[in-house]
């Protein structure tokens, strides 16, 4: 009996433990809806699911109702094999019955493509929600979307969506190594266990793709941009075919970094020249062998010449011969080359902002059909504001897909919460004028600005082992937002912001509207306790992490004083027509723009001009006022962030709230330490006392410099 008690109190104890919220579930919490009256409603609305299913991706679709229906309306869901009212109706158009065919309209159905999707309810005979579609994926998108309505607890009376996806590859890039570990990773190690596949399958990976294929993501990169050939071996690749059996019915394709030497570090031929035929003959080989174990295997991702990494211009190619050669051998198949233009030389003295579009716009054209250039959003590197990368707009006869960084490299990594779909839509919004006014960088990416055939959207997951997938808990919120902005890029962050909240914290009006201002202002405020009006690149050198502005390391390239060029005079680097010339990638009347300080907008003031320390800014304060006053700023409102944080308590779980606190005490330290470390530096050259209302560096500059960071796990 004794025993009994123990094992009882042991399994109890163990289900709570696993019930526990931990946020492994992400967005997909399927626990039973609390509220009666939502649940009573849902119940009348939703008796049986009437799904017809013929391929494998619309058997996990099937599968993936069931379990969600069941969960939250808290009975177990059977299946109908007719219409009748209250039965929710799935099937492709082309499987439904005649009577519920002749509801839709053909042309609507055919404008859907592969992955769009209606869902409505219907009255008409019986009423009932049907969702349906050209395609299979489209059915599975459907279906999270309908599971995601009764989550977030929205009205499904006379729901009528339609949705088609915007952009075709919706895809992250994992900066995974083979030894597991994760370049710019915080959230543990990486989540492939090499080691153990092929033979081993981690629920995880289904788990993965299920979050994935919940926001319409439909592909995946695993390995890092700065590649290994190994996973070009034959034994590496049967271990990425068995993770390709699994994403494959979720609709997610797999695709590898191709290191560019890889014929010669495989030991094969003793050139990678793009033009040799031998080198090309290599690659068809190696393609042919990885279609014959991955027949849906969805091509290369490449990191060329830039920051050490093997390509082309090692022969004296172009990246347009390097791309077309791998883009050949992948034609056949139907895969693709995704050339990364994140290209930068130190021994060009050239300005690095500059240097990609000098690279890539002589090339415009010269790319085969199944090669996109993949750009970051701007034209340094993932900064925590920087204006949009002159690339777009500047080759309409080019696919370019944008990539974000999902991971926090320059952004307080796993510690500091900050919501990016703020900066993802400012980079989505932002007007090129590449064809006059409105030419939004949304729509150069989703090919309507240049009529693009191909064309698609990255992001450098933020995606680890840590039992909550991305170490912070709001990192959960970056990759949901990639994802849905992946689908639609003119979704506002607000929208998105609501959604996640939603689904993550449950329907309480109190705890929506703290957490979604508290997210909304979030990168405003990180922008202003670490790199405030358009600096840029003065984190610690290498780790990233801290406040560093005073490296130089003896280089004067690619540091911190490089970027800021902080001095007696003023700061700011001359990027106008005076200086590098960084203005004239922009289209007009952007390039006239930027290029006076009267209108360029103050937010990226620093990044075009060097200014006097007594420059007049628009609230009427000096420069160096004005820089101290935005570090004091970012650093309050670190503080307001933790204490609206606090007013959760109670309304939310312990576990997650506790988990986010500790974080956010983390968070207003550090932005202290930004402020103070920051301020005490920048004050040697103004040599200018602090402003009123702005709190001295606690220590000297000395103090700061010699922190050694225990920070920074990534690599
Ligand atoms: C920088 C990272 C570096 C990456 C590189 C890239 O610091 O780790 O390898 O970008 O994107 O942001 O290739």
């Amino acid at each position: 009996m004794k025993k009994f008690i123990i094992l009882l109190f042991t399994i109890s104890a163990y289900t709570f433990l696993m019930y526990a919220e931990n946020g492994y579930d992400l967005w997909l919490r399927y626990n039973k809806i609390e509220d009666n009256k939502l649940l009573n409603y849902y119940n009348k609305l939703i008796k049986e699911i009437f799904f017809i299913e013929s391929s494998n991706i619309e058997k996990t679709a099937k599968k993936e109702l069931k379990i969600a229906l069941s969960k939250l309306l808290g009975k177990e869901f059977n299946f109908a094999y007719k219409v009748a009212n209250n039965v929710v109706v799935v099937g492709r158009y082309n499987n439904l019955p005649t009577t519920i065919k002749a509801i839709f309209d053909m042309d609507e159905i055919e404008a859907l493509g592969d992955e769009g999707y209606i869902i409505k309810r219907i009255k008409k005979n019986n009423e009932f929600i049907a969702i349906t579609a050209k395609g299979e994926k489209g059915i599975l998108y459907g279906t999270f979307h309908f599971i995601r309505l009764l989550l977030m607890g929205e009205n499904i009376d006379n729901v009528n969506i339609k949705e088609i996806p915007a952009i075709k590859i919706r895809i992250l890039n994992h900066w995974d190594n083979l030894n597991r570990t994760v370049e710019r990773g915080y959230a543990g190690f990486s989540i492939w266990d090499w080691h153990r596949l092929p033979d081993y399958i981690d629920t995880r990976y289904l788990d993965y793709v299920r979050a994935n294929a919940s926001i319409g993501i439909n592909g995946t990169v695993l390995t890092n941009v700065n590649a290994n050939a190994l996973v070009l071996t034959r034994q590496y690749l049967e271990k990425v075919a068995a993770l390709a059996n699994v994403f494959r019915n979720y609709g997610i394709k797999v695709y590898l970094t191709a290191r560019f030497s890889a014929p010669k570090e495989l030991g094969y031929l003793n050139t990678a020249d793009p033009l040799n035929e031998n080198v090309q003959n290599w690659w068809k080989e190696k393609v042919k062998e990885i279609y014959s174990l991955i027949p849906d295997f969805g091509g290369f991702l490449v990191k060329a010449n830039s920051e050490g990494q093997p390509g082309p211009q090692d022969y004296g190619r172009t990246h347009a011969d390097g791309a077309n050669m791998l883009a050949r051998a992948l034609k056949p198949y139907g895969g693709i080359v995704m050339w990364r233009a994140f290209v930068y030389d130190h021994n060009v003295p050239e300005d690095r902002a500059k240097q990609a579009y000098n690279e890539f716009v002589p090339l415009d054209g010269k790319f085969d059909d199944n090669v996109l250039i993949q750009v970051k959003n701007g034209p340094i590197d993932f900064q925590p504001r920087e204006p949009f990368h002159p690339l777009f707009g500047a080759m309409p006869n080019t696919p370019l897909m944008i990539e974000f960084q999902i991971t926090q490299e320059y952004l307080g990594q796993g510690t500091h919460l900050v919501f990016l779909a703020k900066l993802y839509e400012e980079v989505l919004k932002s007007d090129t004028y590449a064809k006059g006014k409105s030419s939004l960088i949304a729509k150069v990416i989703d090919g309507s600005l240049h009529n693009y055939n191909i064309t698609g959207m990255a992001g450098v997951s933020n995606i680890g082992t840590d039992i909550n997938w991305t170490g912070h808990l709001f990192g959960q919120a970056n990759w949901y937002a990639f994802g849905r902005l992946a689908w639609n890029p003119y979704l506002t962050s607000e929208k998105i912001a609501d959604e996640w909240i939603k689904l993550t914290f449950g329907n309480n009006e109190k705890v929506l509207s703290i957490i979604k201002n508290l997210m909304l202002a979030s990168h405003e405020i990180v922008v202003s306790y670490m790199t405030p009006l358009g600096l840029h690149h003065i984190m610690g050198m290498g780790h990233h992490y801290g406040p560093g502005p005073w490296v130089d390391q003896g280089r004067p390239d690619w540091t911190s004083v490089y970027y800021h060029r902080a001095n007696e005079k003023g700061i700011g680097f001359d990027r106008t027509t005076k200086g590098s010339n960084a203005v004239s990638q922009y289209f007009s009347p952007l390039n006239e723009i930027f290029n006076n300080p009267e209108t360029c907008p103050e937010k990226y003031i620093l990044w075009f001009h060097h200014l006097d320390w007594d420059h007049r800014m628009k609230s009427g304060r000096t420069l160096w006022e004005e820089l101290c006053y935005k570090y004091q700023n970012g650093y309050d409102s670190a503080k307001w962030m933790r204490q609206e944080w606090e007013k959760l308590k109670g309304l939310i779980d312990d576990e997650r709230y506790n988990h986010v606190l500790m974080l956010l005490k983390i968070q207003e330290k550090e932005a202290k330490w930004w402020k103070d470390a920051c301020l005490s530096y920048f004050q040697t050259f103004s040599k200018r006392p602090y402003p009123q209302g702005v709190e001295p560096p606690e220590k000297d500059l000395e103090y700061y410099k010699s922190l050694k960071f225990p920070y920074a796990p990534g690599i």
